[in-house]
């Protein structure tokens, strides 16, 4: 049995009660006989991987006990104690780190990348960063239905120098979100010192430059975290704003189990070993006589006990079996569409008057729909697709957003977890760059991996034709056609452009919607002026013929009618796409086994675009029909270039003629 000693660290009890004291030692102590339980069996061979949380509980318990429960906390991969804290049964824990089905993502994804909303906590993706901006876009759906709750998210040290950290933060001041931005800084990001990391003093340090109020406590003292959070959270619940606390502390054990502690120097081992947050608060509490050995003793088999229990109804499970269909069945969210026919005169309207349109009418709908992007509010935004939404709606629905593409799409996924929608306006397409691991790392995978949507549509003004070179005129769905769990949507006509993008925002699955800005003005057709939808999946025939299928989308679908204009002699089914992802296959596979020749017209670059991919898809499912092989056309092997010649040459447009003659002779 364990006997008293003396603390090394100072504990200030104030006013708490012995039961809130009992309770913050048991939390703590509980993920620690988890964690040493969890050693036995990485040596086992029964846990893959392990990241230890050893020596940092008091962060992770005394953050989740100064929240309410309701509120949503983000933490890292050596935050068991969250877990723990909120009462997740053992027995789903060690079935997530087995890969069973009564984890919480089914096999699909390890150690503590998972949320769960029954518990409201948002687990973390590998890449760290990404969820900073998701606390924000959580912290944002309080404040604006006044609910009066914070978000605590963590971060390492390691994670504070990705720009995720620096956007995220910048996002919360601005918009004085309350939000708990916690960094446990342990000395080591894997093998990387603190000296390697950052240059400032502390970390703290940085709050300043955002005009967030900083501090620093010690990540190891438990009554210093639970009562100074407690009083944070208090007062941010009732003024929202964002603050950042740097906890200091020590990673005692290796980056993960596999990889050991030698770049430690044993000084700063030992140092750290008499601060174990464990230890300490328990000489404390026997000395104040709060607790005693004999108790401690029996929570502790207690503990031991449950935790056996839970590993044997863990162990007891089936494994996974593997069905393709469940695996693919939840991809995507399902989602009912639900078909509105306008019901109004049409009127003849541009492309860019259609968005318009549809984006006003889904505003009205959804009061829980909010947009966001670069001078989108009282500008406008660059096209003026929002002008006059701010004074309709208001600047808390229409939020003008600092330069950050990456935490404002994370923004819009915090505020889907919350039970929002949110539009987000890349300025140009060609700036999602900027924000593309979160959606394809978050946004994307949510939904497989832990069953949560993501509410969010983002719009791409796309598209070469007009001069602007190549950081103003890419077209590059591919880069997301490409990731599983993204829909894609790219309309050629108004009409199209404002029934799918109403039904991109019903859809509670990440769409990325491609609008052309070679259209916006110049094409013009008669469009009901009420609010309708149009299914994804659905590809339209715009002309019919018998020798040739012509497949394409976007600004190619009026490319190919000028052709078709141009050459009356020719017979063409001219398929319009309408959504890449779903894919029509249907409509491709019925015309090619009727014309037997096909020719996929794309303005993207030629290599791993969409149009490789249908070409393959015929070949694969029509071969048999076909008379000559598929031929796909599309622009150059080249960046974009600005002048006009240079553009025009790049483009596919001028070859497509010549391409559509030489196939129908072959
Ligand atoms: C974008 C990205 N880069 C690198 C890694 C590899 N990696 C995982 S954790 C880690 C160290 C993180 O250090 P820190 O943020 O201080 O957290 P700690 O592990 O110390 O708790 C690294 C380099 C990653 N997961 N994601």
């Amino acid at each position: 049995m364990l006997t008293s000693a003396k603390s090394h660290i100072n504990y200030d009890k104030k006013n708490l009660d012995d039961r809130i004291l009992l309770q913050l030692y048991k939390n703590m102590l509980k993920p620690r006989l988890i964690e040493e339980k969890m050693l036995i069996l990485i040596r086992q061979g029964k846990v893959s991987k392990w990241f230890s949380g050893i020596g940092q509980e008091a962060i992770s318990v005394g953050v989740t006990m100064a929240l309410q429960t309701n509120e949503y906390i983000l933490p890292m991969h050596r935050n068991l104690g969250v877990f723990t804290t909120r009462d997740i049964p053992l027995h789903r824990l060690f079935s997530q780190w087995q890969g069973k089905a009564n984890g919480f993502t089914k096999g699909r994804d390890r150690s503590f990348h998972f949320g769960t909303q029954d518990y409201h906590i948002v687990g973390m993706i590998s890449h760290l960063g990404p969820q900073l901006g998701v606390a924000d876009g959580i912290a944002l759906a309080s404040k604006l239905k006044n609910k009066g709750q914070v978000t605590a998210v963590f971060t390492g040290e390691g994670g504070t120098s990705e720009g995720d950290f620096h956007e995220a933060l910048n996002v919360a001041a601005v918009w004085q979100l309350p939000v708990i931005f916690c960094i446990e800084n342990n000395g080591y990001g894997l093998s990387t010192p603190t000296s390697e990391q950052y240059y400032c003093k502390d970390l703290a340090d940085r709050g300043k430059g955002y005009g967030i109020d900083s501090f620093i406590f010690d990540g190891n003292n438990i009554l210093e975290v639970y009562g100074k959070v407690l009083k944070l959270a208090e007062s941010i619940r009732k003024r929202p704003r964002p603050i950042l606390i740097e906890f200091k502390t020590f990673r005692m054990r290796g980056h993960e189990e596999a990889s050991g502690t030698k770049y430690v120097p044993n000084e700063l081992m030992e140092e750290w070993e008499i601060k174990d947050p464990i230890t300490n608060y328990r000489n404390y509490l026997l000395n104040l006589g709060v607790l005693t050995a004999a108790k401690d003793e029996e929570l502790r088999q207690a503990f031991k006990a449950e935790i056996d229990e839970a590993l044997q109804v863990a162990g007891a499970e089936e494994a996974i079996v593997p069905d393709k269909s469940v695996e693919l069945g939840d991809v995507y969210k399902p989602f009912e569409y639900q078909h509105i026919v306008p019901k109004s005169e049409p009127e003849n309207i541009r492309f860019i008057d259609a968005i318009s349109q549809g984006l006003r009418q889904s505003m009205q709908r959804h009061r829980d729909l909010v947009i966001m992007g670069q001078d989108i509010a009282e500008y406008g935004g660059v096209f003026k697709i929002t002008e006059g939404f701010v004074e309709e709606f208001g600047n808390e629905r229409v939020r003008n957003t600092p330069i950050c593409e990456s935490a404002i799409v994370e923004t819009a996924m915090g505020l889907s977890i919350a039970g929002m929608k949110a539009v987000v306006e890349m300025q140009f397409a060609d700036f999602v760059s900027s924000g593309f691991n979160p959606i394809v790392n978050y946004l994307a995978k949510s939904h497989y991996r832990w069953n949560e949507k993501a509410d969010v549509v983002i719009r791409m003004p796309c598209g070469a034709g007009v001069a602007a070179g190549p950081f103003h005129s890419q077209t590059n769905e591919a880069w997301f056609t490409k990731t599983p769990g993204l829909k894609v949507v790219y309309p050629a006509f108004p009409y199209d452009a404002k029934g799918l993008l109403a039904t991109a925002i019903n859809d509670p699955n990440p769409v990325m919607y491609f609008e052309h800005k070679a259209l916006y003005r110049s094409i013009r057709q008669d469009v009901p002026t009420d609010y309708f939808t149009i299914p994804f999946g659905k590809a339209s025939l715009l002309k019919e013929g018998e020798a040739i299928t012509i497949i394409t989308y976007g600004a190619g679908v009026h490319w190919a009618l000028d052709t078709l204009e141009n050459n009356k002699d020719v017979s063409a089914d001219l398929i319009d796409l309408r959504t890449l992802q779903p894919l029509d296959t249907e409509a491709i596979y019925k015309s090619v086994k009727k014309t037997g020749r096909a020719i996929i017209l794309q303005e993207d670059s030629l290599f791993g675009g969409i149009a490789s991919d249908l070409s393959a898809l015929i070949m694969e499912n029509c071969f048999e029909y076909l008379d000559a092989p598929v031929k796909r056309v599309a622009s150059m092997e080249t960046p974009i270039p600005f002048i006009n010649q240079l553009e025009d040459q790049y483009l596919a447009k001028g070859r497509f003629e010549s391409a559509l003659r030489a196939l129908l002779e072959y």
